[in-house]
């Protein structure tokens, strides 16, 4: 028998989930359900939530399981469409765009972005330089610091965000839909109809991400610049395998996932990373060390010596698995089976991978609340459980800009290291906001300079 908190007829457990923090809530489930998963019964929907090692182990074959667009990617693809993070299974044009994008994410085209990335790194230590000893919005600046590398090495367009006072409007619409998608994993399709303007609010909120997009799709057609970035390669490029090209509302779907799922969660890992180094000040004496010994004085670092880094690397990734910025992923079995030998799966069933509770299952890990940088060192990673580290999702529906965004991180928070003594000075206590992926809440530091400088 799978566990399950008693429910309501018809409701089911729905009106249990915490409208703005359902993650929380699934974790809270998954630490009172020994078994390794439990059910909830949402809007009729009899769902898995899965946080057992060995059971997600199960779930990651995908000859058994595929990725489920069920809530809420299934409502974010009234944002998204069939671009790649909300395409169904079934949908030719999931493989034809990744067919088409995959060499946009090669080692190769990292380094080629490196000069872009260094440029919008720079800004944000320009940025806190000036701000010396006041407290700094550490997520809003991350955001504009990941906004800004996405945007300008993907589509060649600058949001100026370190220019703004304010965050972007295209910012403020993303996260308003965003959460709205969230809300509506506890809401029937019936009042979600009859909240016109709540609906009428967010068909707004997406009608100002597409009119920002066509922006930055005009500019490039206006003045093409044969770049092969991410929009070079979707308006020129035809997939290998078919010979097929992307539709331009396809592009245009593309371009806003990009966008979305390009910045708001790199932000999230280093906001993340440095809450983690302050609360652990020999980590960050091995950081401060180690940007010291690799990157020397004030030149600008080089691709092949951010590669290098390997404190902040391991640093990143047990960010990464203390606070997955992405909280949760679901698949669903091609036919009716069974998990861990007696826990039967229906076909089409959601099955959700719970990461918060995985990342830190007893089963897998030693101290599993501990950050310690060291479970990554090469002898200790082998001794992993294969199936406990998953944040970047699973097999070929996994994160396309994974080394993207590690590369990206790695060179922000060396920059930032490099140049300042980070200061926590109000002992921030963590609290994670949820518009469906999870930042620190109202988390700022203080920076100064290391050494005299100019
Ligand atoms: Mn990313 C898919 C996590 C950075 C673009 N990403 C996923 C998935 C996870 C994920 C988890 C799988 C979701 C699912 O199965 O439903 N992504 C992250 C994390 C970071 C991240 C934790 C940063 C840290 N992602 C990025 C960046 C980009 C990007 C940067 C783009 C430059 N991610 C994607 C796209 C997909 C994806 C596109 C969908 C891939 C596919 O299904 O083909």
């Amino acid at each position: 028998m799978i566990p399950s908190p008693p429910g309501l007829p018809l409701l089911g457990n729905m009106l249990q989930v915490p409208a703005h923090s359902p993650a929380a809530y699934f974790d809270e489930l998954a630490a009172r359900y020994e078994e390794g998963l439990f059910r909830l019964n949402l809007l009729g929907n009899d769902v898995l939530f899965v946080y057992d090692p060995d059971l997600v182990g199960e779930l990651c074959d995908e000859s058994r399981f595929h990725k489920g667009i069920q809530p809420p990617l299934s409502f974010l693809r009234d944002l998204a469409g069939d671009a790649l993070f909300t395409a169904r299974h079934d949908e030719p044009v999931w493989g034809h765009a990744h067919r088409i994008l995959m060499p946009a994410f090669s080692q190769r085209s990292m380094r080629a972005y490196f000069p872009q990335m260094l440029e919008v790194a720079d800004q944000l230590i320009d940025s806190w330089a000036t701000r010396q000893g006041q407290d700094l919005p550490v997520s809003d600046d991350m955001t504009r610091l990941t906004l800004d590398t996405i945007s300008l090495t993907g589509f060649g367009y600058r949001f100026r965000s370190f220019d703004q006072p304010e965050l972007h409007p295209f910012l403020r619409a993303m996260g308003s839909a965003l959460t709205e998608a969230m809300l509506r994993l506890r809401q029937p399709p019936v009042v979600t109809k009859m909240l016109r303007k709540r609906q009428e609010a967010y068909e707004s909120d997406i009608q100002t991400m597409r009119v920002l997009v066509e922006e930055v799709i005009e500019q490039r057609t206006a003045r093409p610049s044969g770049a092969s970035d991410l929009l070079g390669l979707m308006m020129e490029a035809t997939d290998p395998r078919t010979g097929e090209r992307l539709s331009e509302a396809n592009i245009r779907d593309q371009v806003i996932t990009f966008l979305i799922a390009g910045h708001e969660t790199t932000s999230g890992l280093l906001s993340f990373a440095l809450y983690n180094l302050l609360r652990d000040p020999h980590t960050l004496a091995r950081a401060y060390a180690e940007v010291d010994a690799l990157l020397p004085g004030d030149t600008p670092p080089t691709y092949e010596t951010i590669m290098k880094l390997d404190v902040i690397s391991r640093v990143l990734e047990e960010t990464l698995r203390v606070w997955s910025p992405i909280p949760a992923f679901s698949v669903t079995a091609f036919e009716d089976t069974v998990i861990g030998g007696s826990y039967p799966v229906r076909a089409g069933q959601q099955a959700v991978i719970v990461l918060p509770s995985l990342h830190r299952s007893r089963k897998a890990w030693d101290r599993p609340e501990e950050f310690d940088i060291d479970r990554w060192l090469p002898e200790n990673r082998k001794n992993h459980h294969k199936s406990a580290y998953k944040p970047f999702g699973n097999g070929e529906r996994a994160c396309i800009g994974r080394q993207f965004a590690l590369t990206e991180a790695r060179l922000a928070l060396a920059m930032v290291l490099r140049r300042f003594a980070v200061s926590d000075p109000t002992a921030y206590k963590i609290k994670t906001k949820q518009t469906l992926t999870l930042k620190p809440e109202g988390f700022t530091v203080r920076v100064r300079d290391r050494r005299p400088h100019e």
